[in-house]
């Protein structure tokens, strides 16, 4: 057997850190035969749950963990970590300003920042699932010196999974013949998900809709199902961004196929106009534990203003946090 991974997850007596142990533990993300050691990191105050959640870990009998530890110290938790998973932030609340709320998530992503650059491992890979996500994971990034900054990527994958699904409805087409969409930009209302490159079936996808119902319904349909979700379930998306989440880490350890990509938020390289270092959603192929962005897709001037629209939210985000001394 190979030896074991250490994945740290944040946030992990909340929601989506409830819906993603169980299934990393079955082996979902890394697959039948790599064993894990699962460190959960919670504030003191959540530290209790989180011993729950371990007490059902270990009642599962996983054959394949190796490992589960509860902590409320960021540079124990992350010491040795291959995998992050940083899904815990600090929720916007009643009344809270935008830059309340970058500050708030400023101060705990600076901290995991450092002790990621202390103590993971050489292989690390992040994943920010905890939003502003796009905006944290450039924060944690630039407090983790000794770390490319590369390796921090955020999830823009569950708006990756929406978007295919809602095609997959309006064409009658199962997901598994969908390929080459793309989420753009900000895990945020401003993301453009683009269906001009997807293929359903072998065909393109935009002769089978209108750009009617590209630009009205589906467009708006996606940046918004979060808002859908919590107003039809009675809270936020949790199995799903979770499911989201481990695919994001499965896809970048295990993989894209032939001949398709997916989305993920990560540090732009300059590629389609988006300014060197912003966190932002590219289609991105993955081989061998590493993503590269798909080069030379042709924009129309339709994409150009959406991507456009996004990438400046994400500008702005930038220069508030950069303000705040959070960079
Ligand atoms: P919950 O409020 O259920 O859980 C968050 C947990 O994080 C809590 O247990 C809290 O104690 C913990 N936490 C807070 N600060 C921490 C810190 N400094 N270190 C460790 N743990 C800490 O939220 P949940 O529904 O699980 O959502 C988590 C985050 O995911 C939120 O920021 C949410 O906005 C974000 N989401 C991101 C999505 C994406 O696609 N990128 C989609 C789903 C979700 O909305």
């Amino acid at each position: 057997a190979s030896a074991p991974v250490t994945i740290t997850v944040t946030g992990a007596a909340g929601q989506i850190g409830y819906a993603l142990l169980f299934r990393i533990a079955s082996g979902a993300m890394l697959g039948p035969d790599v064993p894990v050691k699962l460190n959960l990191l919670e504030i003191p105050q959540a530290a209790q749950a989180a011993e729950g959640t371990v007490l059902e870990l270990m009642d599962c009998a996983f054959p394949l963990v190796t490992g589960l530890e509860v902590f409320d110290d960021p540079f124990k938790a992350f010491d040795g970590a291959n995998i992050a998973m940083l899904v815990g932030s600090r929720p916007r609340g009643p009344g809270m300003e935008r830059a309340d709320l970058l500050s708030a998530n400023g101060g705990i992503f600076s901290v995991q920042g450092k002790a990621l650059n202390a103590g993971a491992a050489d292989d690390l890979k992040v994943v920010v699932v905890g939003n502003p996500a796009n905006t944290n994971a450039l924060i944690a990034a630039s407090h983790a010196k000794d770390i490319p900054a590369s390796r921090f990527t955020a999830l823009t994958r569950l708006d990756h999974d929406r978007a295919l699904a809602q095609l997959s409805a309006k064409t009658g087409t199962p997901v598994s013949e969908i390929k080459r969409l793309t989420i753009w930009g900000n895990h945020s209302a401003t993301q453009y998900p683009d269906i001009s490159h997807a293929t359903v079936a072998g065909r393109p996808a935009i002769e089978l809709v209108d750009q009617q119902w590209l630009a009205d319904e589906y467009i708006p349909r996606v940046a918004k199902r979060g808002a859908e979700i919590i107003s039809v379930r009675g809270g936020s998306s949790a199995a799903s961004a979770a499911n989201a989440a481990l695919e994001h880490m499965r896809s970048w350890v295990q993989g894209t196929s032939d001949g398709d990509w997916t989305s993920m938020a990560v540090p732009s390289d300059g590629s389609y106009g988006v300014p060197e270092g912003l966190v932002s959603s590219f289609p991105v192929t993955t081989a061998n534990g590493d993503y590269s962005i798909v080069p030379n897709l042709e924009i129309s001037e339709f994409s150009r203003a959406r991507i456009d629209a996004s990438v400046a939210e994400l500008e702005s985000e930038r220069s508030a946090v950069a303000e705040l001394g959070l960079l």
